[in-house]
């Protein structure tokens, strides 16, 4: 079989894929090595100009080969926190209120895509294929196909694709789509994203696409698919079950006295719908003064792209609300919100969602949210937690056992706090087992076979 080379803006380590990483590298990992292959990306160092163009550096694990390379000052600033995360996430969330488009930054992010092509191209063999993931790398096969490359090269969106009106608002919209066009298969989370693509292929650069995911555009064919991302379910009740014994989890039970506990695991991000979160717990206390003092919701939110400014605005906001409903309701033994900005190995988080009575995932635009499937995975089914779940996640499609809430609906989301905490035990059973078998249908083994299968289903271009 022919080998794989997957490219990801970041490479998780070789010690990472081991276990410490998060499901998604461990899943790649593991299909890289049935056949041999490539991981290449950046490392996650600004280095030098010329240390970057030494390039990439490479380390050996069996039949897999990790190659990174240290982005420059200005590549990282142009490329990565620039277009990547100052534009095209925010838009592709449905927040064009809080994108900035700069055009040195798109040319950046252009000329990065090219830089590292050209890279990869020394390490490429004929009949390679090429799995190419998220939105940092758009225009990377446009860059190998210039080069004369013609691998089957397939490209995964882990966020969101807009709407046309919406992905109009970035300025190089149809170049952007123009780029994905090069890639063999176009792969998406969930349905409404592949709908949104074919809309803007039909209505904004005159071509086809059919309900079965053929498309034709700018000259080119190419196939989309939804192939929604999953968990390794049993891996993860494993974690979960393990880690209930130790110390770590043992002192938060008992911290907690007898206290109901909801958790929240998200990074820090203004798409997570941290805020509302907070003062849906809020008006759920207001409301219910029952549950004052008998109730902690655990959020934890380790900041990333802290260097990005609307990062900078989200962390201020919600350390003031936080601040704002402890001060509130308070006492001298009790803390209702505990805001936690730390990583945590994956079995303590999977052996407090385990341990908890509420997962509280409530984003207000996700690509899929894997957190809302770890937390299905790590519960006891004798006496399973409730998933209140926002209808924005692309989860939301196969969770439905979950209960629903729209995030904006602060109320709503309150209500739904109170109903699941009051959930009788055969409810709950009846939830998880819907929401288990989902899981083990999407799983990340299918969602990855199925679409290395469809890859490797094109002819060479
Ligand atoms: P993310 O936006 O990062 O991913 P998510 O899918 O929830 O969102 O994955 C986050 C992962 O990080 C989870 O595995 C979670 O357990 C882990 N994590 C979060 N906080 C942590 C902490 N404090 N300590 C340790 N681990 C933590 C993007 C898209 C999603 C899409 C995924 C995968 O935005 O919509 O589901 O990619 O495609």
């Amino acid at each position: 079989m022919s080998r794989l080379i997957v490219v990801s803006n970041r490479v998780a380590t070789p010690t990472e894929t081991k276990g410490s990483a998060g499901g998604l590298a461990v899943g790649v990992f593991g299909a890289l090595k049935e056949t041999g292959g490539v991981w290449f990306g950046w490392s996650g160092d600004v280095v030098s100009e010329t240390v970057a163009n030494q390039g990439p550096k490479l380390e050996q694990d069996g039949a897999v080969t990790f190659a990174t390379v240290g982005l420059s000052k200005k590549d990282y600033d142009q490329y990565y926190r620039g277009f990547s995360n100052a534009e095209l996430w925010p838009v592709f969330h449905y927040r064009n209120d809080l994108a900035v488009y700069d055009r040195d930054e798109y040319a950046g992010y252009r000329r990065v895509n090219s830089w590292l092509a050209h890279k990869l191209i020394k390490l490429l063999e004929p009949d390679d294929i090429l799995w190419v993931h998220d939105y940092h790398l758009i225009p990377f096969a446009e860059a190998l196909r210039a080069a004369g490359i013609t691998n089957r090269i397939g490209f995964f969106l882990h966020i969101p694709f807009p709407s046309p009106q919406i992905l109009l608002n970035i300025p190089p919209h149809e170049e952007l789509v123009k780029s994905l066009c090069c890639y063999d298969v176009v792969g998406f989370q969930t349905e409404s994203d592949q709908l949104a693509f074919h809309d803007y292929i039909t209505r904004f650069a005159h071509g086809s696409a059919t309900s079965d995911g053929h498309v034709e555009a700018f000259g080119r064919k190419l196939r989309t698919g939804v192939y929604r991302i999953g968990v390794f379910p049993d891996e993860i009740a494993e974690q979960a079950e393990r880690g209930e014994a130790r110390q770590d989890v043992m002192d938060l039970k008992q911290s907690l006295e007898g206290r109901k506990l909801i958790m929240s695991v998200d990074r820090l991000d203004y798409s997570k719908g941290l805020v509302e979160r907070f003062r849906a717990f809020e008006q759920f206390l207001e409301k219910s003064p029952e549950w004052r003092g008998n109730v902690t919701l655990v959020q934890i939110a380790p900041p990333t792209r802290a260097d990005v400014e609307t990062y900078q605005q989200i962390r201020q906001n919600l350390e003031y609300e936080a601040g704002r409903i402890n001060g509130r309701y308070s006492g001298l033994d009790y803390t209702p919100i505990r805001y936690l900005n730390q990583r945590y190995d994956r079995w303590k988080l999977m052996s407090l969602f385990r341990e908890s009575q509420i997962g509280l995932v409530t984003p207000l635009r996700d690509g899929m949210n894997l957190v809302a499937k770890e937390y299905i995975a790590a519960q006891n089914p004798a006496d399973p937690g409730v998933l209140v779940l926002s209808q924005f996640a692309g989860a939301a499609g196969e969770m439905s056992g979950a209960v629903m809430v729209n995030p904006h609906d602060v109320v709503g989301t309150a209500d739904a706090i109170g109903r699941a905490l009051a959930m009788p035990l055969a409810e709950r059973k009846q939830r998880y087992e819907t929401n288990m078998t989902a899981l083990r249908k999407y799983d990340l083994g299918a969602w990855r076979d199925r679409f290395l299968a469809d890859l490797r289903g094109v002819k060479k271009a």
